[in-house]
């Protein structure tokens, strides 16, 4: 098979040949080349150059075997065509000047179309989809879930209570309503967007909805992620990512999605179990900064659990950290891809 058809087969649930591989944050500060790229570079614009997004997206896939390349972008942007004054700190990390903290404010937000504002990284799928062809490997769009956006858009950056976030919701409800739908019409027309550009499958990133109990879940979040995943479902296959979500998978899931993309705080073939639907996971990036001799255990028990199974993605729980060493992520694709299958 090639890399395409396994990852694809996977997202259906059908029979592979070997387990199919990407990493999340594969095209980041791990590679040297990259570094490089980004000294000569802002993060602005290698978001905001078609030309740079594309060579970034496709250095992974020149070191390592793997089945899919993920676009090049952020989950923010979308935020600055609505009105958002976002920042990537050097050295810190993303940062929005005026996070919402008004109804009115949430109101003057405005809904742009995606193919006026994120057209760079509309241009950089259509030019990564004809270097994919010959290689056929399958391209990955994404947004984030409207619950990760929001949790920027209202903090402003980085949280580790998500106090504003949640203070909002509880305080300003009608409110939190209106941001949720408008967050939730960007995020469907940009996906459709992506698709449409070229992007075989699609990830929505609630990286950070695991803050929330299983209550607020389903009493603040679902809808919206239900409205965005239910309009793009028949379009391309979906992969619904979140972490530290073990308690409250099931309904997680019950919100949409072809695929559940798990972290390592819950075991896979439990996460599985939750779900009954395909679901991409789960090494924790940590197990990279150890040598090989630790690493390859820890993967094999995650291919120990699913293995034999169809409908599994190998990945990390969550994005692949910056010390990383090279050599390890070239092991850990080799062993996934040789690991016997059925
Ligand atoms: O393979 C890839 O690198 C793909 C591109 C990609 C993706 C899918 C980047 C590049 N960012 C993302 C998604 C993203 N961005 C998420 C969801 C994924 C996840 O949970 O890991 C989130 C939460 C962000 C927000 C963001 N942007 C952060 C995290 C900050 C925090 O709150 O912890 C950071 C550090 C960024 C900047 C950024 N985005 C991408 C890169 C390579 C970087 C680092 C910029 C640099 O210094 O070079």
């Amino acid at each position: 098979m090639t890399g395409r058809e396994r990852f694809l087969a996977a997202c259906r649930g059908e029979t592979v040949d070997v387990t199919p591989i990407w990493i999340m944050r594969q095209a980041g500060r791990y590679l040297p080349e990259y570094r490089t790229l980004r000294s000569r570079i802002s993060m602005e614009d290698a978001l905001n150059t078609p030309e740079a997004a594309t060579e970034i997206t496709l250095m992974p896939l020149e070191r390592f075997d793997l089945d899919a390349a993920i676009i090049f972008s952020d989950i923010l942007p979308p935020l600055t065509g609505m009105g958002l004054d976002l920042e990537f700190v050097p050295s810190h990390g993303p940062r929005i000047n005026n996070p919402l903290r008004s109804t009115k404010a949430v109101d003057m937000l405005g809904v742009p179309p995606a193919d006026e504002t994120m057209g760079a990284t509309l241009e950089a799928i259509r030019q990564v989809r004809c270097e994919l062809e010959p290689r056929n490997l399958a391209l990955l769009g994404f947004a984030g879930a409207p619950f990760t956006l929001a949790s920027y858009a209202i903090e402003g950056g980085s949280t580790r209570t998500f106090a504003h976030t949640k203070a909002f919701m509880y305080t300003e409800p009608a409110a939190w309503d209106r941001l949720m739908i408008k967050l939730s019409g960007v995020i469907i027309d940009y996906l459709n967007e992506q698709i449409h550009a070229g992007a075989d499958c699609v990830q929505l990133f609630d990286s950070w909805v695991g803050a929330l109990s299983r209550y607020d879940y389903d009493r603040y979040v679902k809808p919206y992620s239900h409205r965005v995943l239910s309009a793009i479902e028949d379009k391309a296959p979906v992969i619904h990512f979140s972490t530290n979500t073990g308690a409250y998978l099931d309904t997680l899931s019950g919100a949409g999605g072809h695929v559940i993309g798990v972290d390592w705080r819950i075991p896979i073939d439990k996460a599985r179990q939750l779900v009954n639907k395909p679901v991409m996971g789960n090494l924790d990036p940590c197990t990279l900064l150890g040598p090989w001799r630790e690493l390859m255990p820890h993967a094999k028990e995650v291919m120990q659990r699913i293995g034999g199974h169809f409908g599994h993605i190998f990945n990390l729980g969550h994005g692949i950290l910056p010390e990383t060493p090279i050599e390890n992520v070239r092991q850990l694709v080799n062993y996934v891809h040789n690991y016997p299958h059925g």
